[in-house]
């Protein structure tokens, strides 16, 4: 550090020195040198004149040169309903502006050339000059007045809400450093209410679980969109302020944690007929990775995207995500594929308020999966094969007790017996191993005796059934772990003719 001062100090000295002599030089040689200002002066004033048209052929010129890569012509015309009236706007505020440069560049260094310093001219004053006054407040007044009215019509036209009875898709878009967490609304078509109270690990956005709607709402990571059809999108935030982007649909909107914000927009292209438009243009037409001459075009690879245009932090970057718009069928093959996030994350744990009920998913789930079973017991050759186990019939703990839930399984086999009125079955308790062996074969016969009276008193003749208690002597699996003995702890529906 204290070299490098030395070495700035010796430098600065050096320049000071360089200055000082060049200062004198001119001083003594001032009075001699009218001659060489003057040719000085003429050359600079031709240079100005001369950097004229090169400036303007050059800025007009990379404009044309790179129209294709820019919003709002050919090549990236919008895909939205709203776009091409903001890019017409856009546009009309670039023709009035471009024409404004163009001039002010002319009379910038025309008349740098013209009024160049000369021998014996002096500069004109005008104090003051009413009708130069009302020009130049009178055209820029009219010209903005007309931009401004366009501009806000514009803005009506895009900020306008979804009207009463009108169809759309309402999605929600949540960002967080860093990224977004898009969420869908289901079956149901509605979005569930959230809580930034209820957030935690398993639920990232808050979601209510008692507001029913929640219940089919998906997660997305990609965003799939239906082609023409209205999109209303919710846009909130978890952390700072980041901004709902999309570009290619001249949708932006910021994110803003606690105040939730929206955008009403209608995609017109899907992003296959946007690849062709891209596709017609040269400057797509080139392989997208530079390495790969012969992989894919730049056109082929190209998706629309969401970015955050909101510099939220270290890793803003990352915020982005891949944009599909397909047709109504594809949009809605893929959304009937999404599992909703209560069913695949919050089903069954801790957070789950439901754990008491089954829904009606389940219920037809289940009769199915116990029809195929008894199914294939029905038509097996060997003894051995006619059993299996009923899974959802389970006790409370230690006590011949059914669990509310389990009356679902067992009206199954009500069911199934008045499907097959000669089907005899038998109804067999297992135990494991914890207990006395005394305590277990009581307990077992207990168990299937219960699981027996429920099936009699729903209308199975008793002459059909037999309920019998093994305890602990017909272990499926080790009795030395838990996993091992939940599964010796079971009950089994064997059909003996
Ligand atoms: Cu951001």
């Amino acid at each position: 550090m204290t070299a490098l001062l030395i070495v700035l100090s010796i430098i600065l000295i050096a320049v000071v020195a360089v200055q000082i002599g060049r200062v004198t030089e001119l001083a003594s040689k001032i009075r001699g040198e009218e001659e060489m200002q003057e040719v000085s002066n003429r050359r600079q004033g031709a240079y100005l004149l001369a950097f004229l048209p090169i400036f303007l052929v050059l800025t007009i010129g990379s404009g044309i040169y790179y129209k294709n890569y820019m919003f709002g012509f050919g090549a990236m015309n919008a895909a939205s309903e709203h776009g091409p009236v903001l890019d017409r706007m856009f546009n009309i505020t670039l023709f009035f502006t471009g024409i404004v440069f163009i001039i002010t560049q002319i009379a910038l260094f025309y008349f740098a050339y013209k009024y160049k310093g000369k021998k014996g001219r002096k500069a004109d004053f005008i104090a003051h000059d009413n009708r130069l006054e009302i020009v130049w407040t009178l055209i820029p007044a009219v010209v903005m007045t007309f931009l401004v009215i366009g501009g806000l019509d514009a803005w009506n036209e895009v900020m306008a809400d979804v009207g009463p009875g009108e169809e759309y898709l309402e999605i929600e878009a949540t960002g967080y450093q860093f990224g977004w967490a898009m969420r869908y609304p289901g079956p149901d078509g509605k979005i569930g209410e959230k809580d930034f109270q209820k957030i935690s690990g398993l639920n990232p956005l808050g979601q209510n679980w008692q507001d029913e709607k929640n219940l089919d709402d998906f997660h997305a990571s990609e965003i799939y969109l239906p082609v023409n059809k209205k999109i209303r999108v919710r846009i909130t935030s978890k952390d700072v302020l980041h901004n709902f982007y999309l570009p290619h649909f001249r949708v932006k909107m910021d994110a803003v944690p606690g105040m939730p914000t929206y955008f009403v927009f209608t995609p017109t292209k899907t992003t296959e007929e946007f690849r062709l438009q891209l596709s017609k243009y040269p400057e797509y037409q080139v392989p997208a990775d530079p390495a790969d001459p012969e992989g894919p075009q730049l056109w082929e690879n190209f998706d629309y995207e969401l970015a955050c245009a909101e510099l939220c932090g270290r890793s803003h970057f990352a915020m982005r995500l891949p944009v599909k718009v397909v047709s109504e069928q594809e949009f809605q093959a893929w959304a009937a594929k999404q599992p909703s996030y209560y069913m695949s994350t919050i089903r069954n744990t801790q957070e789950d308020p439901y754990t008491d009920r089954l829904f009606e998913s389940e219920i037809s789930e289940r009769k199915a999966e116990f029809n195929e079973k008894l199914e294939s017991a029905l038509t097996a050759e060997t003894p051995d094969e006619k059993v299996f186990e009923l899974e959802y019939v389970k006790f409370e703990t230690g006590a011949a007790e059914l669990t509310p839930l389990s009356r679902y399984e067992l009206n199954n086999i009500v069911e199934g017996m008045a499907k097959y009125p000669d089907m005899r079955v038998e109804l067999a308790g297992h135990t494991d191993n914890t207990g006395g062996d005394e305590v277990n074969q009581t307990l077992s016969e207990n168990r299937a005796q219960v699981v027996y009276d429920y099936l009699v008193e729903q209308g199975v003749s008793a002459d059909r059934l037999v309920a019998r208690g093994y305890g602990a002597s017909q272990p499926v699996d080790t009795n030395n772990t838990d996993a091992g003995r939940e599964k010796n702890r079971r009950t089994e529906f064997k059909i003996i003719g």
